[in-house]
């Protein structure tokens, strides 16, 4: 069994990871994200797909350096090593061009994707001294790849976390920690909800006439990829919906 630790596992792609890989029956899962009642929901549902699953939830907030520290550090024994770090908590607040964005706005989108995924890796990466097999993936995004109009804020934090991969595979390569950055284009979650500060109708409307990728398809890819062999790495896999060209050509019917 290898322990994969996701954050921001209460939705979207965190959560179709773990609903994925307890598929498989070759994971136990340390699951975290501020909405804990969100998480008792997800084990749930794996244990609906696996009753002998082996689940721990906690309450985290990525973004509290602090917090990061004490709580991997205060995690029971059966759980203080880790195989598979899946950087998934992440958000965009706002779509604002640069001169009217909020700076609430930047502030959160830079402590939780860039400086929440930094406390978080600093502190796994011990956990992942005696695995056979380390591997951390990163979830990037298109926007880590291009920029697109009034994107900025979050465009620039996709960015860092393209270098931060980067960096990390030179820094971890004597480990043999696996570094992957999965770079997705359009998936229907939360996302929209969240970026329009809960707008439903406005968040529906960008996935409006075309088909857009799910959770579902983007935790197949991380299958995938923790299914290499020990000696192969998939360094960045970037994914588009078949109707998405790049970060602002869409084809909607
Ligand atoms: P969701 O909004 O559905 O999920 C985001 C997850 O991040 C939630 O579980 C949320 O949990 C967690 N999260 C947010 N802030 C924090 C925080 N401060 N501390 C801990 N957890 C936090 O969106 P997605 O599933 O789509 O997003 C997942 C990742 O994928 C993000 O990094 C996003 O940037 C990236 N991505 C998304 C794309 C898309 O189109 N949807 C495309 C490309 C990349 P909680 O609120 O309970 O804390
Ligand atoms: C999320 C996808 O296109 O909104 O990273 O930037 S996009």
């Amino acid at each position: 069994m290898r322990t994969v630790l996701i954050t921001g596992a209460s939705s979207g792609i965190g959560a179709a990871c773990a609903l994925e890989l307890a598929r498989e029956h070759k994971y136990r899962f340390l699951l975290c994200a501020r909405r804990l009642d969100r998480l008792e929901t997800l084990v749930q549902q794996l244990l609906a797909i696996d009753p002998a699953v082996e689940t721990h939830t906690f309450k985290l907030d990525v973004r509290n350096a602090d917090e990061v520290e004490s709580q991997l550090g205060n995690l029971p024994a059966a759980w203080q090593q880790v195989d598979i770090l899946i950087n998934n908590a992440g958000l965009s607040q706002g779509l604002d061009p640069i001169q009217d964005g909020k700076i609430g706005d930047w502030d959160r989108m830079i402590d939780t994707n860039v400086k929440g995924l930094l406390y978080v890796t600093k502190y796994v990466v011990p956990m992942m001294a005696n695995s056979e097999q380390p591997h951390i993936i990163n979830l990037g995004s298109i926007a880590g790849k291009e920029v697109y109009p009034n994107g900025n804020v979050y465009c620039a934090t996709k960015h860092a976390v393209d270098a931060l991969t980067k960096a990390m595979r030179i820094d971890l390569l004597a480990q043999g920690i696996k570094v992957t950055s999965i770079d997705p284009g359009m998936v229907e979650t939360e996302f929209s909800e969240v970026r329009f500060n809960g707008d439903k109708d406005r968040a529906k409307a960008v996935y409006h006439g075309l088909t857009p990728l799910s959770g579902q398809d983007i935790a197949e890819i991380v299958s995938f990829v923790l299914s290499r062999p020990k000696h192969v790495n998939i360094n960045d896999l970037l994914v588009m919906p078949t109707a998405q060209a790049n970060g602002t050509l869409v084809i909607r019917k």
